[in-house]
C-alpha cells in the first residue's frame, strides 16, 4: 500500500531543508549555523561538564534544527562577541543580549526571545535598593547593560567590572563587594546553589527584550531565525523549554 501520510511528510521534509538552504545565502559555512556564545552564563547559557546547556541554547539548537542546520557553537569571552560577529567569525550570538539603541547602532537583533532584568543580588543584610546602594561597592560584568545601568546610579561607591558573571558573584560571596547587579533569573539560579539564607534578591533596577545578534543587513538570517522563534512560540515548544528552566513562560508580554 502507498504511505501518502509518510510520502507528504517526506516531501515537505524535503521541501524544508530546501526552502532553508536555499533561504540563507549569507552562511559563512553552507549547511551550518556557526553559533558565537559565551558558557558561563547559567541558566541561560552555560557547561554542565563539557555539554553546552541552558535555555538559549536549547531554543538557538530547535531553531537550528527547523532550519535544517547544523549548530557549531563557538565560545568566546561574553566582551567579543558582538565585535566578533562584524568580524564574520559568526553568523549569529546567542549572549542573552538586551536590546539596546547602542547595539542596534552595530548590529541587527532577532525578535526578542525573551524578556527579563537587572536585579540587585547581596548577602543577607545587604543593599537591597537603589538607595542602600550608597557609597558600597558593587560587582558587575563589564561590557553588560547592568553596567551600563548601574552607572546612571547616583552615589554609588564604587563599580567592580568583572570580565564574568561568575567571577562577580565570586566577589559578592566572598565579601570583596557588598552587591551584585545580574539578570534576575541569574540571581535566582546563584541564590539556590548558595548556602540557604546567604544570598537576597532586591529591586529590580530595569526590565529588558533580550535577542540574538545578526550582522547588520544579514536580514536572511534573522528572518529564518525569526520564522523558526516564531513557529516554535505557537506550537508550545517555546513555553515546553522555558518552563523547564524557570517553570514560568519568560516570553515578552
Ligand atoms: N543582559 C545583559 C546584557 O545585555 C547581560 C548579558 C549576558 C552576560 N553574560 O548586557
Amino acid at each position: 500500500m502507498f504511505k501518502w501520510k509518510r510520502a507528504i511528510s517526506l516531501l515537505s521534509l524535503g521541501a524544508l531543508g530546501w526552502a532553508g538552504a536555499a533561504a540563507i545565502p549569507t552562511l559563512l559555512t553552507p549547511g551550518s549555523l556557526t553559533i558565537g556564545t559565551d558558557p558561563t552564563y547559567a541558566p541561560f547559557i552555560y557547561l554542565k561538564g563539557k555539554t553546552l546547556t541552558g535555555f538559549e541554547v536549547e531554543l538557538m539548537n530547535e531553531v537550528a534544527r527547523r532550519l535544517d542546520l547544523k549548530p557549531v557553537w563557538k565560545y568566546q569571552p561574553f566582551d567579543n562577541l558582538l565585535i566578533g560577529l562584524n568580524q564574520n567569525r559568526f553568523d549569529i550570538v546567542v549572549g542573552s543580549h538586551g536590546i539596546t539603541p547602542e547595539r542596534l547602532k552595530a548590529v541587527d537583533f532577532s525578535t526578542p526571545d525573551y524578556c527579563s532584568g537587572g536585579v540587585i543580588l547581596s548577602r543577607a543584610g545587604g543593599p537591597r535598593t537603589v538607595a542602600d546602594l550608597r557609597g558600597k561597592v558593587v560587582a558587575v560584568q563589564v561590557g553588560t547593560t547592568y553596567y551600563q545601568r548601574l552607572r546612571a546610579v547616583p552615589g554609588v561607591g564604587e563599580i567592580r567590572t568583572l570580565p564574568g558573571d561568575p567571577e562577580a558573584l565570586q566577589h559578592l560571596l566572598s565579601g570583596r563587594s557588598d552587591a551584585f547587579v545580574t539578570d534576575r533569573f541569574v540571581a535566582l539560579a546563584a541564590q539556590a546553589k548558595a548556602p540557604p539564607g546567604k544570598l537576597q534578591l532586591g529591586s529590580m533596577l530595569f526590565q529588558e527584550k533580550i535577542g540574538f545578534a545578526v550582522k547588520k543587513g544579514n536580514t536572511a538570517v534573522t528572518n529564518a531565525v525569526d520564522g523558526a522563534l516564531k513557529s516554535m512560540m505557537q506550537d508550545g515548544t517555546y513555553e515546553k523549554i522555558s518552563r523547564k528552566y524557570f517553570n514560568t513562560d519568560i516570553r515578552c508580554k
